[in-house]
Formats: structure tokens, sequence, C-alpha cells
């Protein structure tokens, strides 16, 4: 365990697993919070034993529950800027993270929940989670990359929607628009997370992140170029030697050893 208050980091084997720890707020993103998510993801960039990052929420109430709203009240428009460049940074380096993310959501993922979650790769919900992006309740905008990762994710006319209204959506609602990948009971949401954290841990550390870097930046391409990227990543995962160890073991039908 760190030092750190707001957000938690604790490792299990080559999984990392952060907590945003703030649950008298339900762990809404204060500056700090978002100062010391920022300082571990550049620890965790640059240790080669992490292979898998979960990050979840303290407390069963919440993942996180939005930007911290006190602290924003009295911003003025330039620093209400700033601090939105500062959380889309943040996100980004989440979303460009070279290991595998997995966002844990144990509750409430709104406004700025909901943009760190959906900056992690996979999503999985405990069945009371709700998502949404409230923000035009309190007449602004989203600012942690709603606007452009809602609508990347499930479309803009469902992402407009969501937007529009501020509405909160139930985990079963995210897994049928595709928001999260799977819905648990909350007793098991650690445990299906790990289970699956593990499943990637096994696999080739080289081909996973090759994957990763593949769909981020494919995604930002039109086909073509996505597909000749996909190529350079495939020829890429060839000069390193995991691919030989991937094909010896099926050739000597036993699992490999990565
Ligand atoms: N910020 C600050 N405090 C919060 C927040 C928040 N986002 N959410 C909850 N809290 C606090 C409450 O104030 C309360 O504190 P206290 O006990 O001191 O009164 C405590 O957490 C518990 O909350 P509630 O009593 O309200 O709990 P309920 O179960 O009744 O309701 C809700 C839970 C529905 C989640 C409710 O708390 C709520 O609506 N929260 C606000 C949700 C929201 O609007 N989130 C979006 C915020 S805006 C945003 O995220 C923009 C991101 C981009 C920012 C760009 C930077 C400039």
């Amino acid at each position: 365990m760190s030092e750190n208050n707001y957000v938690l980091f604790d490792r299990e084997g080559q999984i990392a697993i952060l907590t945003f720890n703030r649950p008298k707020a339900l762990n809404a993103l204060n500056r700090e919070l978002l100062q010391e998510l920022d300082q571990i993801l550049d620890q965790i960039a640059q240790n080669d034993e992490i292979r898998c990052v979960i990050v979840t929420g303290a407390g069963e109430k919440s993942f996180v529950a939005g930007a911290d709203i006190k602290e924003m009240q009295a911003y003025s428009v330039m620093e209400a800027r700033a601090l939105a460049l500062f959380g889309q940074s943040v996100c980004t380096k989440l979303e460009r993270l070279p290991k595998p993310t997995i966002a844990a959501v144990n509750g409430f993922a709104l406004g700025g929940g909901c943009e760190l979650a959906m900056a992690c790769d996979i999503r999985i919900a405990a069945a009371h989670a709700k998502f949404g992006q409230p923000e035009v309740k309190l007449g602004i905008t989203a600012g942690y990359g709603g606007t452009q990762r809602l609508p990347r994710l499930v479309g803009s006319g469902i992402a407009k929607e969501i937007l529009f209204t501020g509405d909160m959506i139930s985990a079963e609602r995210a897994l049928s628009i595709g928001l999260v990948n799977h819905v648990v009971e909350k007793e098991e949401l650690l445990n299906f997370s790990r289970s699956m954290a593990e499943r990637i841990c096994k696999q080739s550390k080289c081909a996973v992140g090759l994957s990763k870097q593949a769909v981020n930046e494919g995604t930002q391409m039109d086909l073509d170029r996505g597909l000749k990227y996909e190529a350079e990543m495939f020829a890429l995962s060839f000069s390193v030697d995991e691919h030989a160890e991937g094909f010896q073991a099926f050739i000597e039908k036993r699992s490999p050893k990565f």
C-alpha cells in the first residue's frame, strides 16, 4: 500500500489495484486526487512487473461521482479550462497506459467518473452501478472526455441522449449499449475483474500491448490506414521472442510460458 491518501495503490502479483478513496464525497475527483492518479500512472507505466491494472472506488456506493462540484463552484473560465485540460490529460494517460486496464465499477460512475471508466480498456459493472453524464443539470458540459469518448463507445445518438438529459442509466442498460462489458453481482465484482486480469497476464505481454496500441491508434484512423497499422503491429510481434514460445507451445500441445 502506498502512502497516497486519495488513490490507494495495491499490488497483487502482476496486477495493480487502484482505489479512488474519498468515500465520504462518493470518491469525487478533486485536484489532489487527479494529481495522485497522474503520478501513480507514471509509476505503473515504468514498472515492468505490473502487467494489468484494475481501478475501482472505495466503499460500496460509488466508483466516482464526478468532478468535485464544491471545488469547481467558484472556478473562473480560465480555471475551468485548465482543470478540464489537466483531467483530460490524466484520462488520456490512463487510456494510453502500456498495460491493459479494467474499471471495476462498484457504484455511481457519473460525469468525470464515467469519463475515467471510459478511459479504461474494459469496464465491468456491479449490478447496482449507475452511469451518467449529469453535467447539464449543473449548467456545464462534460469536460473530461465525455462528449468524445461516449459517442465513440456507444454511437452519437445514444451518447447525445445521455449527455442532453443528464439521466442516470442502469448497469443493464449500460451493458445493452456497449458501455460496459459485463454486469456481475457486487460481491463478485473484484474477483471477476481479478480473474479477467489474471487471464490477460498469462498472455504474451508484447502481443497484448501491441493489440492495445493497434486498437487505440487504429480507431483514430480510416480503415485502410488502420489495417496498414495492424500489419505493422503484427510484424513487430514477430520481432519479440514471445512468439517463438507461443508457436512452440502450440506444436508441443502445452500451455505457453510467457
Ligand atoms: N462533488 C462533490 N461532492 C459530492 C459529489 C461531487 N461530484 N457527489 C457527491 N458528493 C458528496 C455530497 O455532497 C455529500 O456530501 P455531504 O455529506 O458533505 O453533504 C456526499 O458526497 C454524499 O452524497 P449524497 O448525500 O448526495 O448521496 P446520495 O446517495 O443522496 O446521492 C448522487 C448520490 C446521486 C451521486 C449525488 O451525490 C449526486 O448527484 N452527485 C453529483 C453527481 C454529479 O453531478 N456528477 C458530475 C459532476 S461534474 C463533472 O464530473 C464534470 C467533469 C469535468 C470537469 C471539468 C473541470 C473543470
